[in-house]
């Protein structure tokens, strides 16, 4: 999809804030670092559009992306940050949890883990939390620039065993570093709006 004019519309504390707008919403959720942020400016073809950052956990807010007047992307706060105190992760796991549980027009979780590593129990506990909440989902194993491209299929599969044996969603790679399998995430993508 060519992405013509995204902006970025508010940075939501508290769901009062949240954009009144039925348009759908595509929803980044990952720990912390995993690249949510880049992952945005990657699809939308922008550098600096999403904020990133080399420190994680910084953003505690709600993001969200308005993509040519056709569906949001929406960045939340990452999980697990080591550095923040139990009760900080528990405020932000409660933040996220409460957009994912109420947010109607949420059309589709974008779940990203670390192709490098097996899934956290962080990730299964969000990951078990999205389909218990009942939500459509993709699997990215992002940063698939970091191993062997020859390795890659093979790390895509372990983690889909792990995290959804069932195969009911599916597993892709994806790299904002190379920019590589940026159309075969739009293709999906774009089922779910
Ligand atoms: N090598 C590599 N680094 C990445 C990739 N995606 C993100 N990063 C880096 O990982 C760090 C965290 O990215 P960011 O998008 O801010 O993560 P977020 O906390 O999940 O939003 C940044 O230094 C990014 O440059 C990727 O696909 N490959
Ligand atoms: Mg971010």
């Amino acid at each position: 999809m060519l992405v013509k004019n995204p902006k970025f519309e508010i940075s939501a504390v508290k769901p009062s804030q949240y954009p009144k707008s039925d348009l759908p919403e595509v929803v980044l959720v990952g720990k912390s670092n995993v690249g949510k942020s880049s992952f945005i400016n990657t699809m939308i073809n922008r550098k600096k559009l999403a904020r990133t950052s080399s420190e994680p956990g910084k953003t505690r807010q709600i993001n969200f992306y308005n993509i040519d007047n056709l569906f949001y992307f929406v960045d939340l706060p990452g999980y697990g940050y080591s550095k923040m105190s139990k009760k900080e992760q528990e405020q932000v796991g409660k933040f996220i949890e409460y957009y994912l549980q109420n947010r109607k027009q949420i059309s589709l979780v974008i779940f990203l883990v670390d192709i490098r590593h097996i899934p956290t129990e962080n990730d299964k506990l969000m990951y078990n939390y999205i389909v218990r909440a009942g939500l459509p989902c993709i699997i990215l194993a992002n940063k698939a620039d970091k191993i062997a491209i020859t390795k890659v299929e093979n790390e895509v599969r372990n983690i889909q065993n792990i995290l959804n044996p069932m195969k009911d969603f599916c597993t892709l790679p994806f790299s904002s570093e190379r920019k590589i399998y940026v159309d075969d995430v739009w293709k999906n993508l774009q089922n779910y709006l």
